[in-house]
C-alpha cells in the first residue's frame, strides 16, 4: 500500500448524475485524484433505502462509472468499485450499528428529509443508511471525503461513531475530514432554486444531468426561474435562482461573483442565462462524449469492477479483521 493519504467517496445509482453530483463532488474527485490514495464507490446498498427498479439498478452503476472516467478518474490510478462488491461494508455497518445511538440518527437532516417525502417506505435501512456510510468510510481508513455540503453531518456523525469507538478499544480508525467545496457545494434546481438539484426527484426543467444534450441544457437554464429584478448580483436570500446560477457559472469558469456581477452590468437576465447554458454544455460536452464511448465496452467496465472489488477489499477486511478482533468475536479458523 502507498503511503499517500487516503480519500473516499461515493454517489448512490439512485439515477442519472446531475451537475449537482459533479460541481458538488466528482470535480474535487478528480482534482485530488492524484495527490491522495482514491477509493470511488458506487453506493448500491445505500440506493435500496429508496425503492429501486432492478433492471435500472442493473444499469445505473455502468453508466455511473463510465461517466465517473469521463470525468477525469482513471481506473489505474483509482480504486472504482460497486460497493455490494465488497462484502466487508455490510458486516462493518452491522458492528457500528450497536455504537451508534438512536437519538442521533433520528437528528440527521437526510432522513428526517426522505422519510418526509416517502411516507410509504420509512424502512429501517433509510434510518441506519448512515451507520452503513461510516463503515465506507471507516474501513479504508480515510482521512478526506470529498463530499457537496449535504454530506457534511453524515460526516461529523462518522467521526463521532469513530471516536466512540476508538475510545473504547483504541486507535482502530482514523477520523475523516469532510472537505467540501468553497463554491458549488449545494447547487439548487433550476425551478426551485431553495430545493437542492436532486438525481432522485426530477423536477419538471429544474434538473440538469450530465448526459443531457446541448441543446436541452440551453433550453432549461433558457427557463431557469430567476426574479423580478434586472440586476446580476450575488444574494442567496432574495435572489436564489440568480444566486446559483452565478455558483454555477463561477465553477465552470473560475471568475469570481464580482467579475461577474462586472460582466453581465446593464445586461439583463436573458444575456446571462444563455452565458451560463453555454459555459454548462462546454464543461459537459466533452464527459458526455466520452462516457458515450466508454458505455459502449461493458466487458472494459466489468474488469474495472473486478480490479476495483479486489483493491477495496483486500484493504477493507485489514480493518474488518481487527474490528471483529476487538469486538471480541472468536476468529474462523
Ligand atoms: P438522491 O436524490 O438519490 O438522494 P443526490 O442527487 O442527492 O441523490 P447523492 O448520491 O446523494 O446525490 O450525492 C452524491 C454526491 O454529490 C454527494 O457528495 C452529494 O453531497 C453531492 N451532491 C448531490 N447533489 C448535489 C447538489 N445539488 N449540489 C452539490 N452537491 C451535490
Ligand atoms: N450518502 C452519500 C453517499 C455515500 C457516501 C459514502 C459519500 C455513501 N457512502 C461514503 C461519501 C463517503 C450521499 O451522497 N447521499
Amino acid at each position: 500500500m502507498s503511503d499517500k493519504k487516503v480519500i473516499l467517496s461515493g454517489i448512490q445509482p439512485s439515477g442519472a448524475l446531475t451537475l449537482g453530483s459533479y460541481l458538488g463532488a466528482i470535480k474535487n474527485w478528480v482534482k485530488l485524484s492524484d495527490e491522495y490514495d482514491c477509493y470511488y464507490m458506487i453506493v448500491d446498498m445505500h440506493a435500496i433505502t429508496s425503492r429501486q427498479e432492478a433492471s435500472v439498478l442493473r444499469k445505473t452503476p455502468f453508466e455511473q462509472l463510465a461517466q465517473y472516467i469521463a470525468c477525469g478518474l482513471d481506473p489505474e490510478k483509482n480504486t472504482l468499485f460497486i460497493q455490494s462488491h465488497v462484502p466487508a461494508h455490510a458486516q462493518l455497518a452491522w458492528v457500528l450499528n450497536c455504537y451508534t445511538m438512536f437519538g442521533e440518527l433520528s437528528r440527521m437532516t437526510q432522513f428526517k428529509d426522505k422519510s418526509g417525502k416517502n411516507v410509504n417506505n420509512i424502512n429501517a435501512g433509510l434510518f441506519t443508511y448512515p451507520a452503513l456510510q461510516a463503515a465506507d468510510i471507516l474501513l479504508y481508513q480515510a482521512d478526506l471525503v470529498p463530499v457537496g455540503a449535504d454530506q457534511k453531518q453524515h460526516i461529523e456523525l462518522t467521526r463521532d461513531i469513530a471516536v466512540r469507538f476508538n475510545g473504547i478499544y483504541g486507535d482502530v480508525f482514523k477520523l475523516p475530514e469532510p472537505y467540501i467545496p468553497t463554491v458549488g457545494a449545494r447547487i439548487m434546481d433550476l425551478q426551485a432554486p431553495t430545493n437542492k438539484m436532486s438525481k432522485s426527484e426530477i423536477n419538471d426543467g429544474g434538473c440538469i444531468l450530465m448526459m443531457d444534450k446541448p441543446e436541452d441544457i440551453k433550453r432549461l437554464f433558457k427557463r431557469a426561474v430567476t426574479d423580478s429584478e434586472t440586476c446580476v448580483r450575488y444574494d442567496v436570500d432574495n435572489k436564489p435562482g440568480i444566486s446559483n446560477l452565478m455558483q454555477i457559472y463561477s465553477v465552470c469558469t473560475g471568475k469570481g461573483f464580482e467579475e461577474i456581477e462586472k460582466e453581465f452590468d446593464g445586461k439583463g437576465y436573458g444575456d446571462f442565462k444563455l452565458r451560463v447554458g453555454e459555459a454548462v454544455v462546454e464543461l459537459l460536452q466533452p464527459i458526455r462524449e466520452e462516457a458515450t464511448k466508454l458505455l459502449a465496452d461493458k466487458a472494459y467496465l466489468e474488469n474495472i469492477f473486478k480490479n476495483g472489488a479486489e483493491k477495496a477489499s483486500y484493504v477493507a477486511n485489514k480493518t474488518l479483521r481487527k474490528v471483529y478482533k476487538k469486538v471480541g468475536f472468536i476468529e474462523k479458523t
